[in-house]
C-alpha cells in the first residue's frame, strides 16, 4: 500500500462496502480532491492486512493532514468541520439537528433491512420485502416522505449521501417505496454523484484492490 503525503486526503475503502460508499459520496460533495486505497474484502490475505492497518478493523477510514478518522459517520462529521460553509449539513440548527438524527438513525438502525436484504453490486433482482423488515420499511416511508422529489433539505448533503445507498439497496431488490417517499428514492437513484460513486465502487474499486496486491 502507498504511503500518503501529509496534505493528501486518502480514503480507505473495501470492495462492496456500503459504509465506504457513503464516505466516498460525502467526499464527492466537498469538492476536495482525494485518493482511494482499496481492500478486497473477500480476500483473506487482504483482510488480514486491513486488520493490521485499520483502527477498528473495518473500512472506511480517512487520512488527512496527519489526522486519521474512522467510521463513515465520523468521516462525514470531520468533512463538515473542514468546510462548514459547503452545506453538507443545513445551516439552520433545527434542520441540522434533524439531519444528524436521521444520519445517526441510519447508521445505527435498519438492522433487519441490512441483514435480510444484503447489499450487492450488479443487476437488480425482484424480491418481496421480508416480513421482518416491514416495520423498518414503514419507518423509511415516513422519513423519505418528508423530502419528496428533491434532496432532503433542497441542496444535496450528508443526509442524502447516507440514504442514497439505502435507496439503491431497495431498488436492487425491486422495492420502490410509494408516494412522496418513492419520489425521494427515485431522486437519490438518479443523482449523478451517486451514480458516479456506484460506478467507481463497482469497477474501479475491485481493479484498484487487485493492483494493490500485486
Ligand atoms: N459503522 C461502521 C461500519 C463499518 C463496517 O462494517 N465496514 C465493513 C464493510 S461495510 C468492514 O470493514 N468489514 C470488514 C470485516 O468485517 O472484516 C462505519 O460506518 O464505518
Amino acid at each position: 500500500m502507498q504511503e500518503s503525503k501529509m496534505d493528501e486526503m486518502v480514503l480507505t475503502v473495501g470492495t462492496g462496502s456500503t459504509w465506504a460508499m457513503r464516505a466516498a459520496l460525502v467526499l464527492g460533495l466537498t469538492g476536495f480532491k482525494w485518493r482511494e486505497q482499496v481492500f478486497e474484502l473477500k480476500d483473506a490475505a487482504a483482510l488480514h492486512r486491513l486488520k493490521q492497518q485499520a483502527p477498528a478493523g473495518l473500512v472506511p477510514w480517512l487520512v488527512h493532514d496527519g489526522v486519521r478518522v474512522h467510521d463513515s459517520l465520523a468521516i462525514a462529521e470531520y468533512l463538515h468541520e473542514l468546510c462548514p460553509d459547503r452545506g453538507l449539513y443545513p445551516a439552520d440548527p433545527a434542520r441540522r439537528a434533524l439531519a444528524r438524527s436521521l444520519c445517526a438513525e441510519l447508521h445505527s438502525g435498519f438492522g433487519q433491512i441490512r441483514s435480510r436484504l444484503p447489499y450487492f453490486l450488479g443487476a437488480p433482482r425482484k424480491q418481496e420485502p421480508p416480513l421482518e423488515a416491514l416495520s423498518e420499511l414503514a419507518r423509511l416511508q415516513v422519513i423519505w416522505a418528508q423530502a419528496g422529489a428533491s434532496f432532503y433539505f433542497g441542496a444535496p448533503g450528508i443526509l442524502d449521501a447516507f440514504y442514497a445507498v439505502m435507496a439503491q439497496r431497495l431498488f436492487n431488490y425491486g422495492i420502490a417505496l410509494p408516494g412522496a417517499a418513492g419520489a425521494y428514492q427515485q431522486h437519490l437513484l438518479a443523482w449523478p454523484l451517486w451514480q458516479a460513486t456506484l460506478e467507481r465502487a463497482g469497477k474501479d474499486w475491485p481493479a484498484l484492490a487487485a493492483k494493490s496486491q500485486g
